[in-house]
């Protein structure tokens, strides 16, 4: 308890034992740790640092953002009171009839606190519910009004306030960062007409082409009903079963057994719209387009083991990344590109481009930069905003249309439907984080939570009462959908070419390099050796064939079990047939060179040298990465010079896979003390197998003997990845070390 002025201990949670000081909170006290590398020993991961923010998202001026001042609430000096406004005297006891005695029904500040609490879970999303959302902006590079009147992109330099959430599909609302999943990604455009959603994912293709079939593929995948087992995982028999029996999924089969399924961070990743959508301008003349989100980060995927791993180190590693890159100021940044098409164009593609499993090779209709995305400001309150922001697929403005995609037209009813149950009623647009900025009237009307106080007695249309309003904006103003020609038969069916399953299944495959097809082969053979029923695993390696042999041979191989029969293949002439699309490899998007945000663990311990691992700090902290000093203990440890140094954070807390490179000082006694270490040697062990990299000072590199570390890659070439240098190079060595970071991982040494 800290002293009051009257000298009376303080507990501000116990207004009704101290009466009026109590009440009176401590004013904010700001925290502003000491640097590591000198005095007192205080900091903690979770201690605001220049590193990590100062736990207050920082405030741009945003069109959304800001109007949500109204009802963000900050109770800093305010007396705790009931939901009707009434003080509470005691927020400790219930009103008992005597101190001993049974709690009287009367205690309505009792039954009122109680009575929400009960209440304050809402459903979870039935898919991707768990997820991490940021505000932003986007910015056009140009104006775009001949190939669309969307307002987004009215004007160059023109921004438009975003909301954007990220998320694994599969898993439970508490689930795991790291499971290998698709991962969505939903941005909200607050357009100046009206409110877009464009509902995508880090993967340009999808499972299923007609939306018939999206409860059984969701049925599949998610936790088997009986037992519910497993969680967050595709790795278990129904998925494949049904995956199996779903000939089109093999595509998209490919690439979430690629190392997308399992970004390093979703500010690495890439997104897509995945559908043809139409962009019409102010003419009522259309082309279609997709669009594409390009990470200025670069495309960075963890591997298997480190994301296993990391599940049980930090199961919020995605949510924190985003969370403590946007409070340091490293704010995330997409470029956003279209492929622009005709539908002449698309008719001689030899693919369907309403058929979602199917994407649109650059080298067919190449991208178009249009503008970029960042986010710069973290959500105040994670219910408030992240869990109660709705995304629509139906939600498009002037300028932005469907196209006649079986999966979108199903999209299009789905996501209205569902958030009347998640979010209690037809008014969730009423819920701030969902509120357009552009203005809302019609005669719509009461429904359940209603937010607006309509006024007048008209609600209707047309109407001469209210003097017509409010009025239809007209074609020009208002949504018109464009006015495709059809004349066709009422079938249920599929167009021809949905039925061509692998033609590009086979393009990604062969646009893989060698490192990323070696882990497609890994992730399916993992994920079936975990299915039981042999002729599932049969089926799906049967699929596999009509792909490459190399990767059915691969998959077979690694599960015990002998090359089945391909699958049976629909004879269609003619089918395209592709050069493999660079586009396609993850390794296309290295990003920008620079190491920002990129942690990186400097092992300290008593008897360390600290005048190198100083320099580097520093050097580290310059370029924008996030140095720890990683110890056996919190506290300090005493270097052989110089002041002690305070240990950030213990191995133990943090174990390797929560950073992407490591730093192991020198100093005899330090470095004898961790070859007995065993969390020291796994640590480096670690990093050695996931590719990361590392420097070692002085005699530190001793220890990779003891860890069992090969100093050259497995072809014999050098590694240089792996870096030794006495304290005296350190300052050289730190350049190679910069650009081994830069590039991320070796991907030559691969264990894995
Ligand atoms: Fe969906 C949520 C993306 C097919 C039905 N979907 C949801 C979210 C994303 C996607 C990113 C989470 C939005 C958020 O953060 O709140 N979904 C996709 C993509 C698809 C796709 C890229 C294929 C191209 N989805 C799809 C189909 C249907 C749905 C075919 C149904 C016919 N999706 C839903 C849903 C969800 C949803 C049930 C659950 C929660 C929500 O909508 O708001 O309506």
């Amino acid at each position: 308890g800290q002293a009051t002025a009257a000298g009376m201990p303080q507990n501000p949670t116990k207004g009704g034992e101290y009466g009026e000081p109590a009440r009176t909170p401590q004013p904010g006290a700001t925290v502003e740790p000491p640097s590591p590398l000198v005095g007192a020993s205080t900091t903690s991961e979770n201690i605001a640092s220049a590193k990590v923010g100062k736990g207050v998202a920082p405030v741009a001026a945003s069109p959304v953002a800001d109007p949500l001042d109204r009802v963000r609430s900050d109770a800093t000096g305010q007396t705790l009171t009931t939901n009707q406004g009434v003080q509470i005297a005691d927020n400790q006891h219930s009103l008992k009839v005597g101190l001993r005695g049974p709690t009287a029904l009367e205690d309505f500040i009792l039954r009122e606190k109680i009575t929400h609490f009960d209440h304050e879970r809402i459903p979870e999303r039935v898919v991707h519910a768990r997820g991490s959302a940021a505000h932003g902006y986007f910015e056009a590079y140009q104006d775009l009004s001949k190939v669309t009147r969307a307002a987004p992109f009215a004007a160059a330099g023109k921004q438009t306030p975003v909301f954007v959430r990220f998320s694994t599909v599969a898993g439970e609302r508490g689930s795991t960062d790291t499971a290998r999943d698709v991962r969505g990604f939903a941005v909200k455009f607050y357009t100046d007409e009206g409110n877009w959603d464009l509902v995508g994912n880090n993967i340009p293709v999808f499972f299923i082409q007609d939306a018939m079939k999206f409860p059984d593929l969701v049925h599949a995948v998610k936790p088997e009903p009986n037992n519910g087992i497993p969680q967050a995982a595709s790795a278990h028999d129904t998925f494949w079963d049904f995956a199996s029996l779903s000939p089109e999924s093999v595509h998209m089969m490919l690439w979430t057994m690629s190392d997308r399924a399992i970004p390093r961070s979703y500010r690495m990743m890439q997104g897509f719209g995945v559908h043809s959508y139409r962009m019409v301008n102010a003419e009522g003349e259309s082309v279609f387009v997709k669009f594409h989100w390009t990470p200025v980060a670069g495309t960075h995927s963890l591997v298997w083991d480190e994301a296993v791993k990391i599940s049980g180190a930090d199961p919020d590693f995605h949510r924190r990344d985003l969370w403590e890159s946007i409070e340091a100021g490293a704010f995330p940044e997409w470029e956003l590109a279209l492929q622009i098409f005709t539908e002449e164009q698309a008719a001689g593609f030899g693919f369907d481009i309403l058929d979602s499993t199917k994407l649109i090779p650059e080298e067919l209709v190449p991208l178009t930069p249009v503008g970029k995305m960042v986010l710069n400001r973290n959500p105040d309150n994670f219910f408030a905003e992240t869990e109660q922001v709705a995304f629509c697929v139906a939600h498009v403005v002037p300028g932005i249309d469907f196209s006649n995609d079986p999966l979108l037209q199903g999209r299009i009813h789905s996501y209205l439907d569902t958030q009347i149950t998640r979010l209690g009623g037809v008014n969730f647009h009423e819920i701030p984080i969902n509120s357009p900025v552009a203005p809302v009237y019609n005669n719509q009307r009461d429904g359940h939570h209603r937010q607006a106080i309509h006024r007048g007695r008209v609600a209707y249309e047309p109407n001469s009462l209210a003097g017509g309003s409010p009025a239809q904006a007209g074609y020009r103003r208002g949504f018109t959908t464009f006015p495709e020609h059809i004349v066709e038969d009422k079938v249920r069916g599929k167009a021809e070419l949905f039925a061509d399953h692998y033609s590009q299944a086979r393009l990604f495959w062969q646009s893989q390099t060698t490192p990323e097809k070696q882990h497609i082969v890994k992730a399916f053979r993992f994920e079936l050796s975990r299915v039981q029923t042999l002729a599932v695993r049969e089926r799906v390696v049967s699929l596999l064939m009509n792909v490459a042999d190399e990767l059915a041979q691969g998959v077979a191989g690694g599960l015990g079990m002998p090359l089945p029969e391909a699958a049976p293949v629909l004879a269609l002439q003619p089918l395209p047939s592709y050069e493999p699309s660079p586009a396609l490899s993850l390794m296309n998007f290295p990003g920008d060179g620079s190491i920002k945000t990129r942690r990186v663990a400097i092992l300290v311990a008593n008897g360390v040298e600290s005048e190198a691992i100083r320099g580097l700090y520093t050097k580290l902290l310059t370029e924008g990465a996030v140095p720890r000093l990683v110890g056996p203990l919190l506290g300090q440890v005493t270097p052989v010079d110089g002041d002690p140094l305070n240990v950030e954070v213990s191995v133990e807390a943090m174990p390797a896979v929560l950073y992407d490179a490591v730093i192991v000082s020198s100093g005899d006694a330090a470095v004898s003390t961790w070859m007995n270490d065993p969390d020291v040697m796994d640590f480096l062990r670690d990093q050695y197998r996931h590719g990361k990299p590392m420097l070692m000072l002085g005699g530190s590199s001793a220890l990779l003997k003891q860890a069992g570390i090969p100093s050259a890659l497995p072809d014999g070439s050098v590694d240089d990845a792996l870096l030794m240098a006495d304290s005296a190079g350190a300052d050289a060595a730190f350049a190679s070390f910069k650009t081994a970071l830069a590039g991320f991982r070796q991907a030559k040494r691969d264990a894995n």
